[in-house]
Formats: structure tokens, C-alpha cells, sequence
């Protein structure tokens, strides 16, 4: 019995010595001292041992039991210990490393220039308004007494969610909204997303963004409107920029006109850039229409108004010299991060 048990012990002994990891480890405990155990069968064997024995062969098990035990403990010991540095290694932080550098994103150029516009008209005193781009036609078109049979109102030019309805087609009806709500007087800009039924070309998008400004006081005159827009021409485009007015007409003012900037490439002497022109068409605008007053509960002999409404992109692919709409609406980082 007692050479059996020395055996037991070191065959025990060489198999935790030969354990590669913690899992060989716990093999060995159970095959020594689980339940089903080599050491635990030999205690259960202790009945065919004669009596007067018993007590010295129980005292030689629990010996080499605990010896088992304790060098098993210190096995797992030094594993946990070993696997616990190779952990802290796979962790290590270099912090000698280069960082990783983040990617940037870029503004937009529609974004540039409305925030260069913004900048120049709240210099001037105006307030920015937003309003809702799905409208009813009536802000849309008859507050501006646009009428009925107005070509801007076929469906080939304007989306209609139903007969009431529309994506507005400029942002003249966040002002009409402005007017009704009688706080006067009025000096805003109207900026947003407006919608139109075209085709896809170079100059042309069925949705593009307008900023339209509005102006409502008393007193107010066509020499304001001028002075203001040839301010605001020459804060975009340079100091050097002149500014022409032409006669126009639009059913919402009275009179109206289109406002031409000098070319500021070639400074008025005609080039590529203006098509030999040396003026560059820019925005629309005018005297407010007394009928539109009116019908947002202004009255016309008491109160004035001038407006104009110019398109982000037209002002942005000037400035920016772009060639095609269309670059506007693709998002590449590679165009956008040049501007
Ligand atoms: C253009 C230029 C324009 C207006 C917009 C306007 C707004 C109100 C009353 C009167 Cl609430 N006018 N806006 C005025 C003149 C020109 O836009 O080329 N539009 C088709």
C-alpha cells in the first residue's frame, strides 16, 4: 500500500510538472483527487486494510494528498502569473506611435457662401427666418398675386403634394408668413431649400437654394433697395465690384428689376467668364407690390417694402469659379475640400 501510494504521488508529481496549461492542471487534479479519483479510490479501499493500519495509511493518503494539492496550487500560481504577463504585453501602449490622424470633414460651398451672405445682411440689421418648405399653393403663389393661370404654377414647373399644396418654389412664403404676423418693421432673409421641376443640367437642379430678403418700413425707398444690394455686391465680390439695375418684371414687385455685378474677373472689359459681357447677372428684386401688402394686412399707404431673392448656388459657382452645378450635389471630398 504505502509504494503504491509513493507511485501515486509521482506519477501525480510528473504529470504537473509536465502540464502545459491551466486546463492539463485541472485534468490532473481530477484524475488524482476528484471523486473518481486514483488518490480517492485507495481511500475507498481502506476497508481491506487490516485495522491496526489504518490510522498510519489514512495519515500517508491526507500526506500525499495535501502534497499533491500544494504543488498543484503553486503550478496554477505560476500559470495565472504567466498568463497574466502575457496579457499585460498583448496591452502595451506605444505611445511613441505617430497618432492617427482624424479625418476631416469640409463645409460645404452652398454653406460658405450662405454663411458669408448671413454675415453681411445681419451686419445690415436683418433678421434670419426659416420657414417650412411644404406649403400651401396660397403662400406659395397668391399672396405674391402670382394669379391663377401663371405659367409658374403649371405642374410642369411646380410639385404639387395635392391641389392645395406644393414644395415651395422660393422662399418668398416664409416672408408672406413674416408680414401676417403684423411686427413691423420688417428687415429679414428668408434662406432654404426651394423646389422646381427641372431637369438635371449644368445651371439647373429641381432643388437648389434661394436666399430672399425682405424689407417693410415706412419711408422706405428704390434708392435703399439699391444702396443695400450694391453694399451687399461688393462685401461678396470685392470692393472694386459695380452694380447695374435693368428693368424686369416679376408679379410680386413694383417696379422690378435684375441687378448685374461687374465681372470680377476681368473688372467689366468682357471675358470668358462673362461671356464677353463684362456684367454678370446676379439676383431680382424690387418694390414690394402694394396688392401683396395688402393681402397680408400691411397697409400700403402707411408701410413700403422692397425685396430681391438671389440663388446660393449661382452665387456660389461664381465665387468659386465652378463650372457645374451638378458638383454641388455629388458631396466628393476631393471637390469640396478645395474651397
Ligand atoms: C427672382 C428673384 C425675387 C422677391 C424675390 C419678394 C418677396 C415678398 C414680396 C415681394 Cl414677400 N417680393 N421676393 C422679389 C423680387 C425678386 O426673386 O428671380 N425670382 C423669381
Amino acid at each position: 500500500m504505502k509504494d503504491k501510494l509513493k507511485s501515486l504521488k509521482e506519477s501525480a508529481l510528473a504529470q504537473i510538472h509536465g502540464a502545459q496549461h491551466l486546463e492539463a492542471l485541472n485534468d490532473v487534479r481530477v484524475a488524482f483527487l476528484g471523486k473518481k479519483g486514483e488518490l480517492t479510490s485507495v481511500l475507498k479501499s481502506m476497508k481491506d486494510v487490516a485495522p491496526e493500519d489504518r490510522p498510519k495509511i489514512g495519515q500517508l493518503v491526507n500526506e500525499a494528498r495535501e502534497e499533491i494539492e500544494k504543488i498543484l496550487e503553486e503550478k496554477k500560481v505560476a500559470f495565472e502569473k504567466k498568463l497574466r504577463e502575457e496579457k499585460m504585453k498583448l496591452e502595451t501602449i506605444d505611445v511613441t506611435l505617430p497618432a492617427k490622424k482624424p479625418m476631416m470633414g469640409h463645409r460645404h460651398p452652398n454653406t460658405i457662401a450662405l454663411e458669408e451672405i448671413q454675415r453681411i445682411f445681419i451686419g445690415m440689421g436683418y433678421e434670419v427666418v426659416e420657414g417650412p418648405e411644404v406649403e400651401y399653393d396660397y403662400y406659395n403663389f397668391e399672396a405674391l398675386n402670382i394669379p391663377a393661370n401663371h405659367p409658374a404654377k403649371d405642374e410642369q414647373d411646380t410639385f404639387y403634394i395635392n391641389k392645395n399644396i406644393v414644395l415651395r418654389t422660393q422662399t418668398s412664403s416664409t416672408q408672406v408668413h413674416e408680414m401676417e404676423k403684423g411686427k413691423l418693421p420688417i428687415r429679414m432673409i428668408a434662406p432654404g431649400r426651394v423646389y422646381r421641376s427641372d431637369e438635371v443640367d449644368a445651371t439647373h437642379s429641381p432643388t437648389f437654394h434661394q436666399v430672399e430678403g425682405l424689407v417693410i418700413d415706412k419711408n422706405v425707398t428704390f434708392a435703399d433697395l439699391k444702396g443695400t444690394l450694391q453694399q451687399f455686391a461688393k462685401e461678396i465680390f470685392g470692393e472694386d465690384t459695380k452694380v447695374k439695375f435693368r428693368p424686369h418684371h416679376f408679379p410680386f414687385t413694383e417696379p422690378s428689376a435684375e441687378m448685374d455685378v461687374s465681372c470680377f474677373k476681368c473688372g467689366g472689359k468682357g471675358c470668358r467668364f462673362c461671356k464677353g459681357e463684362g456684367w454678370i447677372e446676379i439676383l431680382g428684386c424690387g418694390m414690394v407690390h402694394p396688392h401683396v401688402l395688402e393681402m397680408s394686412g400691411i397697409d400700403p399707404n402707411e408701410y413700403v417694402g422692397f425685396a430681391f431673392g438671389v440663388g446660393l448656388e449661382r452665387i456660389a459657382l461664381l465665387k468659386y469659379e465652378i463650372d457645374d452645378m451638378r458638383l454641388l450635389y455629388e458631396n466628393d471630398v476631393r471637390f469640396l475640400k478645395q474651397f
